[in-house]
């Protein structure tokens, strides 16, 4: 008999809105169809190995908060442990996917080759239980290529090469470990790949040698039959003081430079988003506009704090605006939606757990009801394409089609005059108000 973790809490129905079941769904309704999929579907929720499995409540000030010891006070045996628990949580969310660090499955051991052994083992492990539940899948895997000291300088942006070279053995066993589970994703998030001063760092080789490990790995993985999407995830600092991979556009222009933009999307996730003084919507927008949206690590920040906090994601307008670049981009393909989110320090009872999931699964429940609503209204989209009518005839037509030269629009500017009656207004407190009436009519 599997052990059960939570006994006391059960499968969490969907209630609706005016349940008061804190247990229950008040939004999201696995099996119904929104926007032409079921919710199910369109959200490809994901649980984050690393806050949900390992995450104690330890901050800089204190001890942790919450027990994840998940009964085994023997890391070896703990790791198994993880497994049962991780799967009884999604079974009971209805969570299909999750995501993990190859250090959250299993720790390091005294070699790599006895710490390859026992992630084997874990891996293995992973697979029987998806097997027996073929529901549960892998959204994506990644290294953990930056808590161990050897990475205190970067991993893949080492000044040392041994140091690079450890980072790739890491990585290509992470790989292996995403293949064998079926993941359909391999993220790069540049943990510590970025500098604290420029006073010790060669920039541009970092950089070259970010880029030829991130070759080395697309090589390694389509050699092995990844068919599935590699990911960047940008982050503008912390842990660094300048992070590489700043935000979508600093890594498009990298991606490009390195012939690296076909293997590679996005991995947006919001609080990173903000740290880089963008809102969530911009990365998403700038990731669709350029083909690269992929993945998205749902998540909040504190608009009071200037760092990480990897909240739970509570703020409906940033949800329906997220979800709303997610339906325009035609909806995720290999990519979902991963709880990059930890509960409060606070929120230390193993019901917190299921009380926080359920918030950050009904927030952006809400959030594809309210952007499906959005683009079904065509308010906004209507108001859109006719602020740019003037470039599908006349002269906007002759622009696009690269038939008007730059003399031609001289000679068309002398001869219209002044153009300010063309102007119309912005409205932009009335399309607010839009987006206001369509969530508050849910
Ligand atoms: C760190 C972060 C990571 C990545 C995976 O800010 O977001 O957890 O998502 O390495
Ligand atoms: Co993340």
């Amino acid at each position: 008999m599997q052990k059960e973790f939570f006994e006391n809490i059960g499968k969490i129905p969907y209630e609706g809105k005016n349940s008061t079941n804190p247990l229950a769904f008040k939004y999201y309704n696995p099996d119904e169809v929104i926007g032409g999929k079921t919710m199910k579907e369109q959200l490809k929720f994901a649980l984050s190995w690393w806050h949900t499995m390992g995450g104690d409540g330890t901050d800089m000030f204190g001890c942790g908060t919450t027990d994840k010891s998940w009964g085994e006070c023997d890391a070896t045996k703990r790791a198994f442990a993880k497994v049962d628990a991780a799967f009884e949580i999604m079974d009971k969310l209805s969570i299909d996917y999750f995501c993990f660090h190859d250090r959250d499955l299993s720790p390091e051991y005294g070699s790599l080759a006895e710490t390859n052994a026992e992630l084997d083992k874990v891996t293995d492990y992973i697979a029987e239980k998806m097997k027996a539940d073929p529901s549960k899948k892998l959204l994506w895997g990644t290294a953990k290529c930056f808590d161990h000291p050897r990475y205190m300088h970067g991993a893949g942006t080492a000044p040392s090469a041994d140091v690079f070279a450890y980072a790739a053995a890491q990585i290509k066993k992470a790989i292996e470990a995403t293949v064998k589970l079926g993941g359909n994703g391999y993220v790069f998030w540049g943990g510590r790949e970025g500098y604290e001063t420029l006073l010790n760092t060669n920039m541009g080789l970092e950089l070259d040698n970010m880029a030829r490990l991130m070759k080395m790995s697309v090589d390694y993985a389509r050699s092995i039959g990844f068919t599935g999407d590699f990911y960047i995830e940008p982050k503008p600092k912390e842990p660094t003081k300048h992070q590489y991979d700043f935000d979508t556009a600093t890594v498009l222009g990298f991606l490009r430079k390195y012939g690296l933009d076909k293997d590679f999307k996005m991995n947006i996730e919001a609080n990173h988003a903000t740290l880089a003084q963008h809102t969530f919507q911009h990365e998403l927008r700038v990731a669709r506009d350029n083909g690269v949206f992929g993945s998205i690590d749902a998540n909040q920040g504190d608009t009071l704090l200037g760092w990480d906090t990897d909240q739970f994601p509570t703020n409906i307008y940033d949800a329906a605006l997220c979800m709303y670049e997610v339906l325009k981009a035609g909806g995720f393909t290999n990519g979902g939606l991963n709880f990059d989110s930890k509960a409060r320090r606070g929120s230390f009872t193993p019901e917190d757990i299921f009380l926080s999931y359920i918030a950050g699964m009904d927030t952006f429940a809400l959030g594809l009801r309210i952007a499906d609503k959005l683009i079904s209204d065509g308010r906004i989209d209507k108001f859109v394409d006719e602020r740019y009518a003037s470039w599908s005839t006349g002269i906007g037509a002759d622009i696009i089609s690269g038939k008007a030269t730059l003399a031609d629009l001289e000679k068309y500017a002398l001869e219209k005059g002044e153009v300010t009656d063309s102007l119309t207004s912005g409205r932009q407190e009335m399309l607010e108000s839009v987006l206001n009436n369509i969530m508050f009519s849910l």
